[in-house]
């Protein structure tokens, strides 16, 4: 299987370059942020739960995400492989993903980091924000607080696949083409 986590700040590209990965190497596509804003739109417990803390920037508790991606394995048994879109973004979360994968003789294959400034950042979530109804992408402050949060929790988590031998950086300034194609072959080398 092969089993890829697109890593990079909010705004970085990863649910955008996930499209492509997904066309053209046929993986399952699990993003968590896709996810949750299903069981906002739902109306669930969960969903609303979850609301309130992404309005304001904030991550979602650990226990939440890793039960959603563990429902979703065991949905998933007979397939190529997955791409982890916005998970793990805590070493908490890394940790149980490695041991989820673990009980079904499965592992991470590579992490794809993509890199980007936090001026990009800011203005490409602000042009999402206003046509995307994404209320967490309306407003500048909130947009920090998400850029903050990935600076002091989910960077961690580089280093965490930097010492299992699995961080991948890719520059993610360019056109959507361009950035795909290095992640490409970055993929390509490990197939
Ligand atoms: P996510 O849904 O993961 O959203 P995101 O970080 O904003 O990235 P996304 O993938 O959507 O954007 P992309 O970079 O592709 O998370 C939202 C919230 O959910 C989090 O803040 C958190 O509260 C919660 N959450 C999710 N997962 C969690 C977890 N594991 N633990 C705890 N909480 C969690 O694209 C952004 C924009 O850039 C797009 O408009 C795109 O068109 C544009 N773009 C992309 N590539 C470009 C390029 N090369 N040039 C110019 N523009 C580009």
């Amino acid at each position: 299987m092969l089993n890829l986590v697109l890593f990079g700040p909010p705004g970085a590209g990863k649910g955008t370059q996930s499209q492509k990965l997904i066309d053209k190497f046929q993986l399952v596509h699990l993003s968590t942020g896709d996810l949750l804003r299903g069981e906002i739109a739902k109306g669930s417990v969960l969903g609303l739960e979850a609301k309130k803390l992404m309005d304001e920037g904030k991550l979602v508790p650990d226990e939440v995400v890793i039960g959603m991606i563990s429902n979703k394995l065991v949905e998933n048994s007979d397939v190529k492989g997955f791409i982890f879109d916005g998970f793990p973004r805590t070493v908490a979360q890394a940790e149980a993903l490695d041991t989820l994968l673990g009980n079904h003789n499965q592992k991470i294959s590579t992490m794809i980091s993509l890199e980007v400034d936090n001026e990009e950042l800011e203005k490409r979530l602000l042009l999402r924000g206003k046509d995307s109804g994404r209320p967490d992408d309306a407003n500048p402050e909130v947009i920090r607080k998400r850029i903050a949060e990935y600076q002091s929790k989910t960077t961690p988590v580089a280093n965490y696949y930097n010492q299992q031998g699995k961080l991948n950086t890719v520059y993610g300034i360019g056109t959507i083409d361009e950035i795909f194609s290095k992640i490409s072959d970055v993929v390509e080398q490990i197939k």
